[in-house]
Formats: C-alpha cells, structure tokens, sequence
C-alpha cells in the first residue's frame, strides 16, 4: 500500500530537499500518487521554491533544429518511424548554414540538432559531425545533439568539433514496457551509448514518456534509472498520439501527469536542467511546466520556420506560436526571464 504523504510533510519538502533531504522510494510512490488539487499545488511549489533556489527566476532557452525527419526504426509512439507514409525532409548543408544566420543574435543558450536515426548520416557519420563542426562555426554557441544511438567514435569526433549536450531518452526504465515502445532497438546499448558520452565530457539528457502505459512502480523504477547514470538533464513528455503509427487511437486515463512528474524530478535533481517543452501544449503549456519547477524552454523553433517538432502539437494548425520572442514575452508576464549565457556555461561545467 502506498504510505500518503501529511499536507505538513508536503509544505516543508522544499526546504528540506534544499537542506539536503533524498527522497525514499516510498516519498516518490507518495508523491506520485497525490491526487488532490490542494497536494498538487503544494508539490509544485515545493518544486518551485527548489528550482528557485538554484536558478532564481532565470530560464534557459533551447533552440530546435530537427534537420532530418527520416529514420531507419519503428518506435511505436513516433510519427517519423520508418513504416509511417509520411513526407520527410532532409535539410542540406547550405540550408543549415542558412538556417544558422537567422539565430544569430536571437537570445539562445544552445542549439538542439535533432535526426530520426537517417541512414544517411549513419552510412557516412562523419557527415554528422561535419553538420556538428558548421553550426559551431556559424554561432559559436552550445550544441545539443539528439541523433539517436550513435557509435563512439563519432560521438567524439562530434564531441571534438564542439558538441556538448548528447540528448538520448530512454523513454521507460521498465525493459517489458521498452521493448513495446522502442521496437527491436537494444535497451543496453541506448543505456552505453549515454554513459560513454558522459564519460567523454558530455553532459547528457535522459528522458521518459508519461501516458503510455506506466504506471507508479514503472515510474519510480524509470526515475532511477535515470538518477544511475548522474544526468545533466532530465525531462518526461506526455505521449501525444500520433496519426499513421500503430498506437494512433491509444487513449489512457493517467494519473501520472507530466506536470507531476517535473515537480518530481525537479525534487530528485534539484540542480538539473528540466524541459519545458513548446512541443506540447505550446506556450500556455510552458507556463504550467515552469510552475511546476522546470527551467529550461525546449523545442523553441527558429523564426518563421516550417521544420518539425518531435510530437508536434501543432500539426495542421494556422498559427505556430513557437518563437523565442513569444517566449520572451510571456515569460516576463511570469516575473521570469532569460538567463545569461555565463549562467548556461556554469551548467555545462558541471
Ligand atoms: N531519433 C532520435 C531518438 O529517438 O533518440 C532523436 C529524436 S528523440 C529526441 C525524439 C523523442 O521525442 C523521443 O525520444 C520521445 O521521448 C519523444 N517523442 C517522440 N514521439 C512522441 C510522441 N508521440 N509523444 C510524446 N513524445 C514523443
Ligand atoms: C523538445 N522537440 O524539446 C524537442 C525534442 C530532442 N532533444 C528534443 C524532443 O520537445
Ligand atoms: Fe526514429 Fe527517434 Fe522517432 Fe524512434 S523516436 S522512430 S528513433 S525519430
């Protein structure tokens, strides 16, 4: 049975994290399991007063590029898996380069360059890290990549022409879950492809998916399994259906909100960056995710773009509101703002 956590425990839990409290398996069933609007509220502020304390009100902002929509897997949950007829884009050196000269100057922390597994790049992956070396030579500025599973020695190259954030989310710790989610793809080698990259001077992201099929024990085993490879950011992201994919009509009634879960992980990794993802709910969505103890606005496009997001919330809408000055404007309304770049190099030293 799941021990319920006192609305007084909950009211001191930001000062003790703060103080140095870790949470037990047993707080994370609890915590997760809160369900009302008032126990909520005061886990977002525990999570809030945390996140405050380490960043004040100051927000990183994370530039996404997705420069390749194909991919050479099936995970079940991704519109771009390879059985999905759907249209792709491959953008070229030169449209990168292009791409690069709008953000310079536009106010981001780091930019994320985002591939589906493309046999293009992973026939030939030094054309990965040529990609790596032009953006770096473009803007200077940290560079995320996110190209799935890639093998060692291109992940140092790429780290050698000035990657420094390798993103690869596990999606679930629970393996039987895995193996329905990440079809036919290695749970170890996703796990070793993490840990070499930390251990060669990256700082990492992992990540879970919410809504598909977790429940409390999985998520507390996704947790820490997370928590065992020391990342440097961590986020969760609601499972968006996706047209054309085998769990397009998949529905579930999940008490494990992504918001609760940032509240969470902001308790376990006080000093992490933790996504507040456009790719979502957009910017109304950014603003319940910051008030949940996230601190880093992700998926932000570059200006007037026409690429991808990842779970694209906004697909087959008019209007894309995913702009780093919308972004900007809003969060001053919050009493937020962008934080300086020395602030976001302090995180990569860490
Ligand atoms: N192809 C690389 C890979 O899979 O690692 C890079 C893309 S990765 C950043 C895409 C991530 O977006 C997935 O790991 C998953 O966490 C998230 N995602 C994909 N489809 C989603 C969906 N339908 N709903 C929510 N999140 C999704
Ligand atoms: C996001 N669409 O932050 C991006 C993506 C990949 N590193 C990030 C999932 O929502
Ligand atoms: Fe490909 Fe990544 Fe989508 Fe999986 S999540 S199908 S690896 S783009």
């Amino acid at each position: 049975m799941i021990q319920k956590m006192a609305i007084e425990e909950l009211d001191r839990l930001g000062e003790e994290i703060i103080g140095g409290l870790r949470l037990s398996d047993d707080n994370l069933r609890a915590l997760l399991s809160l369900e009302s609007e008032e126990e909520v509220q005061k886990l977002y502020d525990a999570a809030r007063k945390v996140r405050d304390h380490h960043f004040g009100n100051r927000v990183f902002l994370n530039c996404f590029i997705y420069f390749s929509t194909y991919c050479k897997n099936r995970c079940a949950f991704c519109y771009y898996n390879c059985k999905n007829d759907i249209e792709r884009y491959r953008l070229t050196r030169e449209e990168i380069r292009e791409t690069c000269k709008v953000l310079k100057g536009a106010g981001f922390h780091m930019i994320d360059l985002t591939m589906g597994e493309d046999p293009y790049y992973y026939d030939d992956p030094d054309r990965f890290v040529e990609l790596v070396r032009t953006v770096k030579e473009e803007l200077g500025l940290p560079i995320m990549i996110s190209p799935g599973v890639m093998d060692n020695a291109t992940l140092l190259k790429a780290r050698e022409k000035g990657a420094n954030f390798f993103a690869l989310y596990q999606e679930t710790y629970d393996r039987d879950l895995y193996e329905k989610l990440r079809v036919g793809q290695s749970f170890e080698g996703r796990v070793s492809a993490r840990r070499f990259a930390k251990e060669q001077g990256y700082c990492i992201e992992d990540g879970l998916l919410t809504g598909i099929g977790n429940d409390i024990e999985s998520t507390v085993k996704s947790l820490r399994g997370m928590e065992a490879n020391n990342p440097d950011m961590v986020r969760v992201m609601t499972f968006l259906p996706q047209e054309g994919t085998p769990l397009e009509g998949y529905q579930e009634k999940s008490k494990l909100s992504e918001l609760k879960i940032i509240a969470v992980l902001r308790l376990m990794f006080p000093k992490c960056l933790i996504p507040a993802s456009l790719d979502l709910e957009g910017i109304d969505g950014m603003v319940h995710r910051l008030n949940a103890g996230a601190n880093i606005v992700t998926s932000i496009l570059p200006p007037d773009s026409q690429l991808e997001g990842v779970a694209n919330y906004d697909r087959g809408l008019e209007e894309r509101d995913r702009d780093i000055k919308s972004v900007i404007k809003r969060l001053e309304i919050m009493g937020m703002e962008p934080a300086p770049q020395a602030d976001f190099e302090r995180v990569l030293g860490c």
